[in-house]
């Protein structure tokens, strides 16, 4: 039991510190990292929002940043496949806990996700955030937006999300158009994978349908982005639902013929030379889930976004040299 952690979510002296709880045991932040709400000399923030009230379908969804949490504990430390390094070493992270949101006033909602959203980006920290329905990603779009200017959305989801709406709804299947007719993402940069429906409109923006994916191998899926999104800042969200339902049962609205696991995770190991200004996992309801599937699926994701952050702060600054607590 040497050099063993316990509780490193509230017990680490550093945030660039290894965790090395035992697996089943020790207080679940995202990888162990540490929680504070305190964003001084942080790179990367990992943020919860339990929310699902725009769900069309099945609900649950708010459960799934608990769910991502538990899932992360089962990654090993040290060095961290595939990225063949400790991602935290030189890359300050926390978890910042939830966004508290008031479960029978959703008016409140979507300014109280941006609002928060932007507190975290002022600090200049990545933010990963871990939803919650696909709703949640329009105010974290408003947030970014507001910073980086009009962003490439690179979508991984069976559904476009682009129905029609009106203003002042909260529904789960219309930010994208939404975040389009606001100006917060550039069509014709954006790109959508994993499709296995039809809305109405696609805004311009770049399709590759769960057939095309089906076809396509990761490495002529991950060419097609990164020319179609070449230099422009990016925003990455990834709804589960992308997956096959074999590989992401515990979703809100699975369906059938998506990618596997492993397909998809080559495919964004392949991402590093895009500007990613922020990232999302959504739409993990583990209520649906068996033996964890989907939350270890979604815990998977969102630690090679992390990755793939960490690897842009290495090649942008020598070791050792980046924020340390
Ligand atoms: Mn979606």
């Amino acid at each position: 039991m040497a050099n063993k952690t316990i509780d490193h979510a509230i017990t680490a002296r550093s945030l660039t510190d290894a965790a090395t709880d035992p697996t089943h045991a020790g207080i679940l932040s995202f990888m162990r990292r540490r929680y504070t709400k305190t964003l001084k000399n942080v790179d990367a923030v990992v943020w919860g929002i339990p929310f699902d009230a725009a769900t069309s379908n099945r609900p649950g969804a708010r459960f799934g940043p608990q769910a991502i949490r538990r899932a992360s504990a089962i990654f090993d430390n040290d060095p961290q496949y595939p990225f063949e390094r400790d991602l935290f070493a030189h890359m300050a992270t926390i978890d910042y806990g939830d966004c508290l949101l008031d479960f029978g006033n959703h008016s409140k909602t979507p300014a109280t996700i941006e609002r928060e959203a932007m507190k975290i980006l002022k600090s200049g920290a990545f933010l990963l955030t871990l939803g919650g329905d696909h709703f949640v990603t329009l105010p974290l779009l408003r947030a970014h937006a507001a910073i980086h200017g009009p962003l490439a959305l690179v979508q991984f989801d069976a559904h476009q999300d682009t129905w029609a709406d009106e203003k002042g709804r909260i529904d789960h299947g219309s930010f994208v158009g939404r975040a389009v007719r606001e100006g917060l993402i550039d069509a014709t940069g954006s790109i959508q994978l994993g499709i296995r429906s039809h809305a109405p409109d696609d805004c311009g923006i770049r399709i590759l349908y769960g057939y095309d994916i089906e076809e396509m191998t990761a490495a002529d899926i991950a060419d097609v982005i990164l020319h179609h999104v070449g230099d422009r800042a990016a925003y990455l969200t990834f709804d589960i639902d992308c997956l096959d339902p074999a590989y992401a049962p515990g979703t809100g609205t699975p369906v059938s013929g998506g990618p596997s696991s492993g397909k998809i995770l080559s495919v964004l190991r392949k991402l590093g030379a895009l500007r990613i200004k922020g990232a999302d996992v959504v739409e993990v309801a583990p209520a649906y889930d068996h033996a964890d599937i989907t939350a270890i699926a979604g815990a998977t994701i969102a630690m090679y976004m992390l990755g793939l952050h960490a690897e842009e702060l290495a090649e942008r600054e020598p070791a050792g040299t980046i924020s340390k607590a």
